[in-house]
């Protein structure tokens, strides 16, 4: 079962990591191939002392593709994905490109696994906040049912891409005159204006709709439901930048249909999902936070709390790292899965 496998995107900052989840996972590849703009071809990517040489992406660099990973943007995936799946290739998308397509699954292993087996070709990753929030709720959903959930991020930079990164980097050196620093990239590329993100919150993340909500948002409210197959359950997101290098941040609230549970019953359905691991002891000051979450392939949970003021509701806090679960991880579990 050895498999050529492409990665579109490969000098990015989610590409480089399917690389390195392929090698640490033992995938079975045959050969991996690495794809970016034009402007990278040539350029050598080293993981675990082996060479990748990056070659420019074009129709015919996905003859003999068996499974082809997009993380270049949506525009990328829109111009190359039928030209890989064209060729026999299977296409894991990382991008928005075809998320809310109804005849595209959209999936994380842990949630909806059986839905890869309706795909055409093309199977979509969801967004990284959208992933480690469904993730973590599945298992509550599943046993006491979710009516509604209320979240606001704290999202970082890694998430806008390897260009974000540097921004964040840059100014961070510039701490006098903080008010003064220069942006080019953040909140996004194609906003008309750009605030600095060191010593700051940003909240937005992509850009407005013309209901007032980011297009960041409107993912987790709309890929939420396709992933957990529920048109009902009410869901509403704040998206807000943080200075944090890598690992994205929710407080997420959810109202259940029943009101006879126990912040217990809440662990122990979350304790059952693989992957998702809960850090709550207030008395030890024990909860999840990005720094130590970075580089990790868990979801996790903590500050899980009974609402004071409504029977039904929780509160709790998830973290993950957004480039492994949020992304690159989460994009070679689909693959395993379709190979089994
Ligand atoms: P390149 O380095 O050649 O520009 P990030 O998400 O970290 O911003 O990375 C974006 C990724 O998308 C990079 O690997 C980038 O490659 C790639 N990319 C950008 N434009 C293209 C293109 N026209 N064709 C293929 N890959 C592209
Ligand atoms: C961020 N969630 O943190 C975004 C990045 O739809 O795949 C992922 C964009 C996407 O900026």
């Amino acid at each position: 079962q050895d498999l050529n496998v492409a990665i579109v995107g490969a000098t990015g900052a989610v590409g480089g990591k399917i690389l390195e989840k392929l090698v640490e996972r033992q995938f079975p590849a045959k050969s991996i191939k690495m794809l970016a703009s034009k402007r990278s071809a040539g350029s050598k990517i080293i993981v675990e002392g082996k060479n990748y040489i990056v070659e420019e992406t074009v129709p015919e660099s996905f003859e003999g593709i068996d499974i082809a990973f997009f993380s270049a943007g949506g525009s990328i995936s829109q111009t190359f994905a039928h030209e890989a799946v064209k060729r026999g290739a299977i296409v894991i998308d990382n991008t928005s490109a075809f998320r809310m397509d109804a005849d595209i699954p959209l999936v994380v292993p842990e949630v909806n696994a059986d839905e890869l087996n309706r795909h055409n070709g093309i199977i979509a990753n969801p967004n990284c906040s959208t992933i480690q929030m469904v993730t973590a709720l599945k298992a509550i959903k599943e046993k006491f049912g979710i009516n509604r959930i209320i979240v606001s991020t704290y999202q970082a930079v890694s998430g806008a891409g390897a260009e974000a990164i540097e921004e964040l980097s840059e100014q961070s050196l510039q701490m006098d005159s903080r008010t003064d620093i220069k942006a080019v990239l953040l909140p996004s590329a194609s906003a008309e204006k750009h605030y600095p993100i060191a010593f700051n919150v940003i909240p937005q993340i992509d850009l407005f709709d013309e209901s007032g909500y980011t297009l960041e948002e409107l993912k987790m409210m709309n890929e939420t439901k396709k992933i957990f197959a529920d048109e009902k359950i009410a869901v509403a997101a704040t998206c807000v930048r943080l200075p944090v290098v890598t690992g994205h941040s929710e407080s997420v609230y959810i109202e259940l249909n029943r009101e006879d549970v126990s912040v217990e019953d809440i662990r122990s359905a979350i304790k059952t999902t693989p992957g998702v691991v809960i850090q709550d002891d207030p008395s030890s000051q024990l909860y999840p936070m990005p720094l130590y979450a970075e580089g990790k392939d868990e979801v996790f949970v903590g500050r899980i709390r009974k609402d004071p003021t409504q029977p039904t509701g929780f509160h709790m806090w998830i973290v993950s790292d957004n480039l492994l679960k949020g992304a690159a991880l989460n994009s070679v579990q689909i693959a395993e899965e379709l190979i089994k």
